[in-house]
């Protein structure tokens, strides 16, 4: 097989909410070095009006076109959503594949899925997403042709059989995955029943979930520094003295423009943080875009239908203060933590008993 060569473009049109467009840049380019493709040249562009055809103009085609040729690039990855109509239309002007942040986001997680719950998810997702490419790229298509002249042709037999079995298997996934969502609801009225409470870890991805969940609970959660390490729920309980215990789940990680078709196929997951009790939101002290991805995760969670009052109750969990000196900043204040070195970890458990009461 050929290796993967890729050139990573972000427009920065995508106005609310304002992320620092080298910190998006470094982002897709994390997301895509592990995806295995080599970067050969990255860049930000400022989009000043919007293609509607290619969303990219004709001034920067050039360019992109030029760099594709010397550099053997063989797929262009935009850092934004691209509809079925304008990736098709760049990949027939640059004879190179194309894909957008969502492709490259589901492909991550279609990587990282382990379980037979994650892999139905991830699976549901890219069918949701193909299903939607497939009827608009054809709709297109045929307005391209002059509508109504090939309808009962071949091309549009073959999207229907297409677009029927896509169906069917969505159908078939979410059946199975029903299955799952009974399951928890079962424990999750056990624990009611029990009057045992329960605490979940959310936030953008890689912002040390996995890492405090572990510290809280003893437990051994891959923690790594890749983006979306983390795909399946686990739950586990955390003593937290006086005889007093919580339920701490650990989740699935958010991320900016998540794709819509990952919300819609994760809802068995993300209903454990829709009914946890208390949400604890885990964010990177450190990081440059640390209050963008705050209002991103508000978003998601709205999105995901969690309750205001539970949204506004939420703790801003503030981790990593080990990093770069700042310490000497954050030492003793409230909730600044370091999951890594335990710093502010009892505390946090202090103020979790405090909120059982
Ligand atoms: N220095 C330092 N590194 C940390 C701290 N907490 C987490 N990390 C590191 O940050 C990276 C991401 O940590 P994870 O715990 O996997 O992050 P996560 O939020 O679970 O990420 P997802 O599962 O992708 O949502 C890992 O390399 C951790 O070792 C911390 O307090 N200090
Ligand atoms: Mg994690």
């Amino acid at each position: 097989m050929n290796k993967t060569i890729s050139h990573i473009v972000h427009l920065n049109i995508d106005a609310d909410p304002k992320f620092i467009s080298e910190e998006m840049l470094s982002e897709i380019e994390n997301l895509v070095i592990n995806l295995d493709i080599t970067i050969k040249k990255k860049e930000i562009i400022k989009i000043k009006r919007i293609n509607p055809s290619t969303l990219i103009g004709e001034g920067n085609l050039v360019k992109i076109d030029h760099d594709i040729k010397k550099k053997n690039i063989n797929l262009l990855v935009v850092n934004n959503n691209l509809t079925p109509a304008q990736q098709k239309n760049l990949e027939n002007r640059l004879k190179v594949k194309v894909t957008d942040r969502t492709g490259i986001i589901l492909e991550v997680f279609a990587r990282r899925a382990k379980t037979n719950e994650g892999k139905m998810q991830v699976q549901l997702a890219e069918l949701i997403y193909r299903k939607s490419r497939l009827v608009r790229a054809w709709t297109h298509l045929e307005r391209q042709r002059g509508g109504t002249t090939f309808i009962g042709g071949p091309g549009e037999l073959q999207i229907e059989l297409d677009r029927r079995l896509i169906q069917e298997k969505i159908l078939n996934i979410k059946k199975r995955l029903s299955k799952v969502k009974r399951r928890r609801h079962v424990q999750r009225n056990l624990r009611k029943n029990n009057n045992f409470k329960t605490a979940a870890l959310i936030g953008y991805t890689n912002a040390g979930k996995t890492l405090l969940f572990n510290k809280l609970t003893k437990k051994n959660q891959s923690s790594r520094s890749r983006l979306f390490e983390t795909l399946d729920t686990k739950i586990s309980r955390v003593y937290l003295g006086a005889n007093k215990y919580i339920g701490l789940i650990d989740t699935v990680g958010f991320i900016n423009n998540i794709p819509t078709s990952l919300i819609e196929s994760f809802k068995a997951t993300l209903e454990e943080v829709n009914k946890a009790d208390i949400l604890l939101n885990i964010v990177d002290v450190n990081d440059l875009n640390a209050n963008q991805k705050i209002k991103v995760t508000k978003g998601i969670l709205i999105d995901t239908g969690v309750e205001k009052n539970k949204i506004s109750e939420m703790i801003t969990i503030y981790n990593k203060i080990d990093i770069k000196g700042s310490k000497s900043l954050y030492q003793h204040k409230k909730n600044y933590i370091s999951a890594l070195t335990g710093e502010g970890v009892s505390d946090l458990k202090r103020t979790l008993k405090n909120s059982l009461i």
